[in-house]
């Protein structure tokens, strides 16, 4: 069950590492429309229809797909005008969990100040919904929440004291996100896998302008 109403709001959705980022990546070079799969068989049946596949299970690229979860791999330039079906282990999840808004936006902190312009020109309440890691809290989603907050605190009050919480955790973190977040379960699990200069990257604010949103089930700029 929701915790929240989205019929009303323009949600947010957040998977810092590594799915919202990909997906902010991929379409500042120019993808033409990336359609987020919850289940792997769904996404895979894509490729018949002409699809590159792409996404990860707990942090590796699928058997069979065309493309892992890596920021890196969406700046080739031969994926420009190319249609994606995309399937993580929780972006695409809390995108699906989201429906039923009334605009959804993808957001990361590669596109932290276009998201908050577009935000700041709707009358909608904002949700935030932070991807965590299986049902679980992350800080690297939360970090982004208050970046977010901060940025509009002068035009969005926050109703509740989460966004409070993510605000104050920013304020602490902004300095050095990358150190801030070297004991979080994520980074380290990633560290596991090797994948390291992601992090850094998907920390870098404001690197592209573009802001992702679904329509009909495909997100498109
Ligand atoms: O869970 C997700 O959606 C992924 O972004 C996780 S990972 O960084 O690829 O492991």
């Amino acid at each position: 069950m929701h915790l929240y109403t989205v019929h009303d709001k323009t949600v947010v959705v957040v998977d810092i590492l590594r799915a919202t980022s990909c997906m902010t990546t991929a379409f500042a070079h120019g993808i033409e429309s990336i359609t987020p799969f919850a289940k792997l068989d769904d996404c895979l049946a894509m490729q018949k229809k002409g699809y590159f596949t792409a996404g990860e299970r707990d942090g590796k690229k699928v058997d069979g797909f065309d493309l892992g979860n890596s920021p890196f791999e969406y700046m080739n330039p031969a994926l420009k005008g190319k249609k994606i079906a995309f399937t993580t282990t929780n972006g695409t999840q809390a995108i699906a969990k989201s429906e039923g808004a009334r605009e959804i936006l993808i957001g990361s902190f590669l596109n932290l100040s276009s998201v908050t312009d577009s935000l700041l020109t709707s009358e909608n309440n904002v949700l935030v919904v932070c991807a965590g890691w299986k049902g679980k809290v992350n800080l690297e989603d939360t970090l982004f929440a208050g970046a977010l907050v901060e940025k509009l605190k002068d035009h969005i009050e926050p109703d509740c004291d989460a966004p409070l919480a993510a605000q104050h955790l920013y304020n602490q973190a902004k300095n050095n996100m990358v150190k801030f977040l070297s004991e979080s379960s994520h980074v380290k699990r990633l560290a596991r896998l090797n994948i390291r200069k992601d992090i850094e990257f998907c920390l870098t604010p404001d690197q592209y302008n573009v802001v992702p949103s679904l329509q009909a089930g495909v997100l498109s700029i």
